[in-house]
């Protein structure tokens, strides 16, 4: 595996002298965050990331994300040249030597929490999720949430827009896109591992489908492209608690090209908050998903995922240095101890 971090640049209180440093790391997980969906990446930025990124000694394997525009989920009629512009966008990213792009089909909202500073115990805070407080939680937009992406329409009208489209749309119009950019990503040899949905159930009304083990295994019904994968996400798998996350590596196997480790701590039914990576803190035990990944001799980006805030430290909520440093660390201490 190699162990990697995410970084997102210039908006990042971390740098990537400090993410070098932490032993083990190979791989920066990156994006042009300032990008909306549906936008050229412009080459000479892409190149300066690269650059940026190899001269402290590391590799952009892994571009997290690349946003798929709202148009394409909902399958409005301009999808075709939206998909055309993602096309063109993975033919630059295997130019510049990224292994896998990582996507999600999340309607209009990526991952979400209720609280991004709930205190633990310890004196740390960490992210929360608690259904029942959905509809009196922030707004992901203002609050400026990493994951999201400038939109060219109000989260209001894209939600209006949402209202009628089914999962069985959603299913539909994910077939729609994969068909369209597979062919692209062989040829760019990239490979697409679509991110689950976090949570992974429908918020605020509106569909989602990527939430279980019989949703992966559609993903890779619906388009058997070998650039069609997954990326596996042990903290937004693991918030729905009959998944049986080594169960599902074991068996999704080779068509995972990215893996997410992040441990999660339920407290009720659709409450949960997020924890140190050690199994012994949440429901996720980490070392039987490294156990899995072990066993199927996984050989891609592996990075730790959200971390809590730890020692004072503040900054883009889960993406702290600290804690996801731990983790990191943690993650390969492991996984030498069962690979060597
Ligand atoms: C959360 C992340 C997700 C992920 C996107 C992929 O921290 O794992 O936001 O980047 O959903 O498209």
């Amino acid at each position: 595996m190699e162990l990697s971090f995410r970084w997102y640049g210039e908006k990042d209180q971390i740098t990537l002298q400090q993410i070098a440093q932490i032993p083990g790391m190979v791989g920066v997980v990156g994006a042009l965050f300032d990008i909306p969906a549906g936008v050229l990446w412009p080459r000479e930025r892409l190149a300066d990331l690269v650059q940026q990124i190899e001269a402290v000694g590391l590799r952009l394997n892994v571009v997290e994300s690349l946003p798929v525009h709202e148009d394409i989920k909902l399958g409005r009629p301009n999808r075709d040249e939206l998909i055309e512009t993602y096309r063109q966008n993975i033919a630059r990213l295997g130019e510049v030597g990224v292994d896998v792009i990582c996507y999600n089909f999340m309607p209009l909202f990526d991952w979400f929490r209720t609280d991004l500073a709930f205190d633990l115990p310890d004196g740390s805070n960490a992210l929360l999720y608690d259904h029942s407080q959905l509809d009196n939680s922030l707004d992901p937009w203002e609050a400026e949430l990493p994951a999201y992406f400038p939109l060219d329409e109000s989260p209001d009208d894209l939600k209006e827009a949402y209202r009628n489209t089914t999962e069985a749309d959603l299913w539909d119009n994910l077939k729609y896109f994969l068909d369209g950019v597979c062919e692209t990503a062989e040829d760019a040899n990239v490979k697409m591992a679509l991110h689950p949905d976090d949570p992974p159930w429908s918020i605020f009304g509106l569909p989602r489908i990527i939430t279980d083990e019989a949703a992966l295994d559609k993903v890779l019904e619906i388009n058997t492209s070998p650039a069609n994968g997954l990326t596996f996400c042990t903290g937004s798998l693991g918030a729905k608690q009959d998944n049986d996350l080594p169960a599902m590596i074991r068996k999704f196997g080779d068509r995972i090209y990215f893996a997410h480790c992040r441990n999660i701590r339920h407290t009720g039914d659709k409450v949960f908050h997020e924890v140190a990576h050690p199994p012994q803190y949440g429901h996720v035990d980490m070392v039987e998903v490294l156990k899995a990944y072990a066993d199927i001799g996984f050989t891609g980006a592996l990075r730790p995922d959200h971390g809590r805030m730890i020692w004072g430290e503040e900054g883009i909520p889960g993406y702290g240095l600290y804690d996801r440093a731990l983790g990191a660390n943690y993650l390969l201490g492991v996984w030498d101890g069962l690979t060597n």
